[in-house]
């Protein structure tokens, strides 16, 4: 990995706010790539953080701090992920799920997917049931996309997806789902029409379930 990208991991292990998207646009300048400074710097950054995180090394203000610190690259690395003057690849209501205050990942899967033509509608953290309900009816989309980062949160999506299916408005989208501990199983089991791993390959899946959509449609 290149020195750069080592010094940014390490700010952001840091949660140096301010020094974070000064490394990105110094990253960017020697001429990495917008997805090379995302996943060698921030997201390699947040990984030590996680792990660090789970064997109580770190503790949630140190998180918290690290994750201001990766809003602030990701604000810098955003214009590059997200073109403009794209014809729509169609519409996306995306969330995480009840309960659940994890944005980051979310906020990269709709990066991505706005970078790749997607008009997307993100309801934010926390969000329940009722209104993704809400939001497939008034957006009328087709494609649902929820976020899960807590083993304890994912049921939200099971109960989101038979809210859908109760509102009557089940047919009319596709559901996509992700995050750290969701599973192809676990998307299976809940009824969902797809899971992916991480947000390059979340716009793959769009795409392919917009194809379906298009059928259907
Ligand atoms: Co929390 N947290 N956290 N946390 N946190 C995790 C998730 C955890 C794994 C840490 C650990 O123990 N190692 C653990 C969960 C354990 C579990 O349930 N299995 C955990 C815990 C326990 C908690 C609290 C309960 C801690 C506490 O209070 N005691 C608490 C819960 C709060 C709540 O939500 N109610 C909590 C709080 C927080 C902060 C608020 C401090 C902060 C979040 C800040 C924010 O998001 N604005 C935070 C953070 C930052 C983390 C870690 C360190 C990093 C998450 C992250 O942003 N990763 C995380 C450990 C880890 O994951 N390494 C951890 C970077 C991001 C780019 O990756 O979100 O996985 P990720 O997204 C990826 C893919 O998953 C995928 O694409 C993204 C890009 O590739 N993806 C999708 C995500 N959504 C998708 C949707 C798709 C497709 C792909 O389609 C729709």
């Amino acid at each position: 990995m290149s020195n750069v990208l080592n010094e940014l991991a390490d700010k952001l292990y840091a949660g140096d706010a301010k020094t974070v998207p000064v490394l990105v646009q110094r990253a960017l300048d020697k001429g990495l790539t917008p997805a090379e400074v995302l996943q060698g710097g921030l997201i390699t950054g947040m990984d030590r953080v996680g792990v660090d995180f789970r064997n109580g090394e770190l503790f949630v203000p140190e998180v918290l701090i690290a994750a201001r610190a990766m809003h602030a690259g990701m604000h810098v690395l955003r214009p590059l992920l997200v073109q403009s003057n794209v014809a729509s690849a169609g519409k996306v209501v995306l969330g995480t799920v009840a309960g659940d205050l994890h944005d980051i990942g979310k906020n990269l899967v709709g990066m991505m997917l706005e970078g790749s033509g997607f008009e997307t509608i993100d309801l934010g953290t926390d969000t329940p049931p009722n209104q993704f309900v809400d939001a497939v009816k008034t957006h009328q989309p087709h494609l649902v996309a929820m976020s899960a980062l807590l083993t304890t949160t994912m049921p939200g999506m099971r109960r989101t997806i038979d809210a859908l299916t109760e509102a009557g408005v089940r047919a009319k989208v596709k559901v996509m789902v992700g995050g750290a501990p969701v599973t192809e199983r676990f998307a299976q089991e809940i009824g969902a029409d797809g899971y992916a791993p991480d947000a390059a390959s979340a716009v793959e899946l769009a795409r392919a379930l917009m194809g379906k959509e298009h059928r259907r449609r």
